[in-house]
């Protein structure tokens, strides 16, 4: 990693060095190394402990053994409340342009630089130990150590929050986890609490509709975006605010899983999200999200019709562009879990000079919670000194002592001001990189009361249904569907679709379906007071229909058997990676197969451990392999599969006879000698040109799922 070409004229930063250098002295490396205890003596034995005669009492005083024990005991801490699986990865930020009319941030206005970011996904409901794939939001934190400090964007790959205020958010969180009688369901909100509290709370309608549909369900970390939720502010060196809403859009487009492959999927390999970012940064395929950012002038503030400080709501990309300043590259995987992952603290209160927060009472809120329940999962107040949490700038301050304090302070003059220290460490003034509160003028009574103007909960939830694509609409209905199908109290199970009538009539309607309620009737609904009227009815943006489609980073399994042809394999395997897939070779053992043509190829999983829900799209070549591997029964549940999750499938020579015992809902095969035939994603070929197959089936691989099959 590059250091910044060009460091800002502040104090702080005189000394600062990259993240990858600030976390060098803590690196420990055990080569060539004899092993000792905490205190520093070597042991020459750690296989026995301390007896009193061969078998003879266990002798208190093994140092070695108390150590041992005592720190294995202490191994745990507390798991995070929520976002408790997670996996993060090293990258860096690059500007493309300056903004220096929208913010003084020195991060933001020097294009030479290459600020450092840790980034930590996570699921939200599940605990340390779940499923990737469970249908939940995904955290997507970001720690920018820039020049001026730590910048946290902690945001979600949502860009909504259930609930308006900060105080309910226990109350959301209590209903969403397992219930406590018997902590079930794990990693779920298919369960009557979580549907109790979200069908009395109409505000949560419109964050339903985002998790309910595939955005819950990604497909990689890679291919998801992700948001800061709230509006915070930018601020400039004259001192003018603008409101901001950051985004993050992955180069790579946004696609989801499906639910049934989502099931699935957690238990093939419950590390499926994980895997995939570690493999894919280890294969030098990194991860690449651009910022975003939509601006609104503070003259606009009331222009919407929905409240800028309302988390609930979005500003409609079509009302306000999204302005991509930069691009994140996420190009090293952490060197140990527990000290980079698990030490991570996050806090939306880490903020730069040029950004600053909103009045959204449900960041407020924020600003609090994060540093307090830090104070308990990592021990004490010194956890911005572990290495992971450290910023690349020098600290200097008075804060002292605590549990774990790191440093050795050399002082006498603990205090401010002081002239025993010489004054030292000085205050940073403004003009030098001083964090300066922005002057927001604040007036009012003491209430406890919403604003009027956060009153309508459904409108956006009908933005939401009116802008998906249909199959995008066929999946959410079936989500909701499933989901209130576990959920055992009738009464429930109504209130939710009578709120799901105020978003859409057809909508609720459909869910309805086989969940034994009556017909929904529109549950009460308040206008918001006190708006604007800039709104959209539909907004393109929030489909993934028409997301980037790339083949890149896609993997396909080669289902290959003794006698597979070499030349077809080779052949379409080369085409398939010279447009960025990923072929693995899948066999019925594991190791070298023998083709019918001489070469031979090394299956380096087998249909034991692997099947279609790992994979992107799958590809048989002919051969002789295709008699037998016709004749398996999980070689035809593997394709069948596919199918049904609607992934792209190839077959070429006599790799086609495999899809004619396979159920396939009659999709149209190539005839004797025909070249590259497609149907719904199906892609097979008797032809010996394998040039025209391997583009169409590169084409049905970006195109990611054919919904077309569904029924
Ligand atoms: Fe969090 N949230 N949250 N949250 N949140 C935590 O902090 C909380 C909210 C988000 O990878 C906790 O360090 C409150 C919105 C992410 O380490 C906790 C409220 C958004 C992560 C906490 C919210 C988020 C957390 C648990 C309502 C999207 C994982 C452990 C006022 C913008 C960060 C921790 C990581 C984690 C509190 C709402 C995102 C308990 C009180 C809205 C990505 O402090």
């Amino acid at each position: 990693m590059t250091t910044s070409k060009k460091t800002p004229a502040t104090a702080a930063t005189s000394t600062a060095q990259t993240k990858d250098e600030a976390l060098a002295p803590a690196r420990r490396d055990p080569a060539g190394q004899h092993m000792n205890t905490d205190h520093g003596v070597g042991i020459p034995h750690t296989d026995d402990s301390l007896r009193g005669g061969p078998r003879g009492p266990t002798l208190l005083e093994d140092f070695h053994l108390r150590e041992k024990i005592t720190r294995f005991d202490h191994e745990r801490i507390p798991e995070r409340a929520v976002h408790a699986r997670g996996s993060a990865a090293h990258g860096y930020f690059e500007l493309y342009k300056p903004i220096p009319e929208l913010t003084k941030a020195a991060f933001l206005n020097d294009t030479t630089a290459r600020t450092p970011v840790f980034v930590r996904f996570s699921t939200v409901v599940g605990s340390r130990g779940s499923a990737d794939t469970a249908r939940d939001v995904r955290g997507f934190a970001t720690k920018f150590y820039t020049q001026e400090g730590n910048f946290d964007l902690v945001g979600n790959n949502i860009p909504v929050f259930f609930i308006q205020d900060g105080i309910k958010f226990p109350d959301l969180v209590h209903a969403v986890k397992p219930e406590p009688h018997h902590e079930m369901p794990q990693a779920a909100s298919a369960h009557d609490t979580f549907w109790d509290f979200a069908s009395l709370v109409p505000e949560t309608t419109h964050m339903l509709m985002w998790v309910m549909s595939d955005r819950a369900i990604p497909r990689s970390f890679s291919r998801m975006e992700g948001f800061g939720v709230h509006t915070f502010r930018l601020v400039n060196a004259a001192g003018k605010s603008v409101f901001v809403k950051f985004h993050w859009k992955p180069l790579l487009g946004v696609h989801s899983l499906v639910w049934d492959e989502a099931q699935e999927l957690a238990g093939r390999d419950a590390d499926f999200h994980r895997r995939d970012l570690w493999e894919s940064i280890e294969r030098g395929e990194f991860p690449q999200w651009e910022l975003g950012v939509q601006v609104v002038s503070e003259a606009d503030e009331m222009a919407f019709d929905f409240d800028l400080l309302d988390a609930t709501k979005i500003i409609p990309e079509e009302l306000v562009p999204v302005q991509r300043i930069g691009r994140m590259t996420l190009d090293r995987n952490p060197d140990n879990f527990f000290a980079e992952t698990e030490q991570v603290a996050f806090l939306p209160s880490n903020v730069v000079p040029g950004i600053d927060f909103t009045n959204d009472p449900l960041l407020q809120a924020r600003l609090f919670s994060y540093q307090d329940t830090q104070l308990t999962r990592l021990g004490g107040p010194n956890f911005a000194q572990i290495p992971i949490n450290r910023p690349v700038v020098p600290v200097h301050n008075h804060q002292q002592d605590g549990f774990m304090q790191q440093t050795v302070p050399t002082t006498r003059a603990n205090y401010h001001p002081n002239s025993i220290g010489g004054g030292c460490p000085m205050l940073t003034p403004e003009k030098a990189g001083g964090f300066a509160h922005f002057p927001q003028r604040v007036e009012g009574q003491k209430i406890r009361e919403r604003s009027a103007s956060f009153a309508d909960h459904y409108s956006q939830a009908t933005l939401f249904w009116n802008s998906m694509s249909e199959p995008e609409k066929r999946h959410l209905v079936k989500a909701v569907r499933f989901e209130l199908s576990k959920v055992e109290r009738r009464a429930i199970r109504q209130r939710q679709v009578d709120n799901f009538a105020n978003v859409d009539a057809d909508f609720a309607r459909r869910v309805c379906e086989g969940i034994d309620v009556d017909p929904p009737t529109p549950s009460p609904r308040k206008a918001a007071e006190g708006l604007g009227k800039r709104s959209v009815k539909a907004s393109p943006a929030l489909s993934m229909a028409d997301t980037v489609k790339s083949a890149r980073g896609r993997q396909v399994a080669a289902l290959v058997d003794e006698g597979y042809s070499h030349a077809e394999f080779s052949a379409v395997a080369a085409a398939l990676e010279a447009a960025g897939a990923r072929v693995v070779v899948v066999g019925k053992k594991l190791g070298p197969v023998k083709s019918g043509d001489g070469a031979e190829v090394d299956a380096t999983k087998n249909r034991l451990t692997v099947a279609s829900s790992l994979f992107d799209a799958v590809y048989i070549p002919g051969g002789a392999s295709a008699a037998k591997l016709a004749g398996e029964r999980d070689v035809r549940r593997f394709v069948e599969e596919a199918w049904r999750h609607c992934k792209p499938i190839g077959a070429t020579g006599e790799g086609v006879e495999v899809l004619t015992v396979c159920d396939l809902d009659g999709a149209k095969l190539a005839a004797k000698g025909a070249a590259s035939t497609v149907d719904r994603g199906l892609v097979t070929c008797r032809a010996t040109d394998h040039a025209a197959f391997a583009k169409d089936l590169i084409e049905a691989i970006a195109k990611h799922r054919h919904w077309e099959r569904e029924r």
